[in-house]
C-alpha cells in the first residue's frame, strides 16, 4: 500500500494512525502542500480534488479519509476500530464527524489561503478563526465525553476507535493554532492515553520523513 500525504495534513495523520492500529505496513509518498505540489496536473490526476491524503491500494487510488478508513475497516475487520452494537459505532462515527465533518474543512489550508489573500486576514484573524471552529467542536466533544459514564480511557469504550482516530491529530492541529488545550480536560487525557500507544506515537507529524520546522 501506499500512502500520499503531508506531515502535518490532519487527514494524513489520521490515516496514518489507522493504518498503524490495523497493523498495516506502507510506503509513505510526500506531497508537499507548501510548494502546493498537490495542485499539480500531476497529483489532480490521482486525485481531482487535489488532497492529501489518498490511498494506493488493491490496484485503486482511493481517496477520502473518511471513505478510505472505514474501507480499511471493511477489509482489514480486526483489530476493529468501531463497536459491535450499532449505537456505539453510532456515538463513535457521531465524534469522529464532529472533526472530519465540523472542525477540520473549514481549518483547511485552502481556506486560511482565502482568508489570508480574498479576504486580506492577518495571522492573528486567522488563528482566531480556527480557534473559534476548534472551541466549538471541542465543547461538544468534551460534554458527549462527560456524559459517557461507561467509557475507559479512550473517547468510547476501552481501546481506541475511530473517533480517537480523528480526535487526536485535531488536538495536533489545536496546539499548532496556539489553542490551549487543557481547557478540555477529557480530551486532554484521551490524547495522553493515545500518545502511549506506538500506533498513535509513530504516527506524529514530527516523525514523518518530510517533516520540517
Ligand atoms: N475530506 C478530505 C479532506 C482532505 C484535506 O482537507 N486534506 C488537506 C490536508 S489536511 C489538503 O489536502 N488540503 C489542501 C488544500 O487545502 O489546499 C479528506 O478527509 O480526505
Amino acid at each position: 500500500m501506499k500512502v500520499n500525504g503531508f506531515f502535518r495534513s490532519g487527514s494524513s495523520h489520521r490515516l496514518r494512525i489507522a493504518l498503524n492500529l490495523k497493523g498495516l505496513t506502507y510506503e509513505y509518498i510526500a506531497v508537499n502542500l507548501r510548494s502546493e505540489e498537490h495542485l499539480s496536473p500531476r497529483y489532480k490526476a490521482h486525485n481531482p480534488q487535489g488532497f492529501v491524503p489518498t490511498l494506493e491500494a488493491d490496484g485503486q487510488v482511493l481517496i477520502q479519509s473518511p471513505a478510505i478508513i472505514e474501507w480499511l475497516e471493511e477489509r482489514y475487520p480486526t483489530p476493529a476500530l468501531l463497536p459491535a452494537d450499532p449505537l456505539g459505532r453510532a456515538r463513535v462515527r457521531a465524534l469522529a464527524a464532529i472533526v472530519g465533518c465540523d472542525i477540520h474543512p473549514v481549518n483547511n489550508r485552502r481556506i486560511l489561503e482565502y482568508l489570508r489573500g480574498p479576504l486580506r486576514c492577518d495571522q492573528v484573524g486567522i488563528d482566531g478563526w480556527c480557534a473559534n471552529w476548534i472551541t466549538a467542536g471541542f465543547d461538544a466533544i468534551e460534554a458527549l465525553l462527560a456524559a459517557d459514564r461507561v467509557r475507559g480511557g479512550y473517547c468510547v469504550g476501552h481501546a481506541p476507535t475511530l473517533a480517537d482516530v480523528y480526535l487526536v491529530p485535531q488536538v495536533e492541529s489545536a496546539r499548532r493554532f496556539r489553542v490551549d488545550v487543557s481547557r478540555w480536560p477529557r480530551i486532554s487525557a484521551v490524547d495522553a492515553a493515545c500518545s502511549r500507544l506506538d500506533a498513535f506515537r509513530l504516527a506524529v507529524p514530527a516523525l514523518q520523513p518530510d517533516a520540517v520546522g
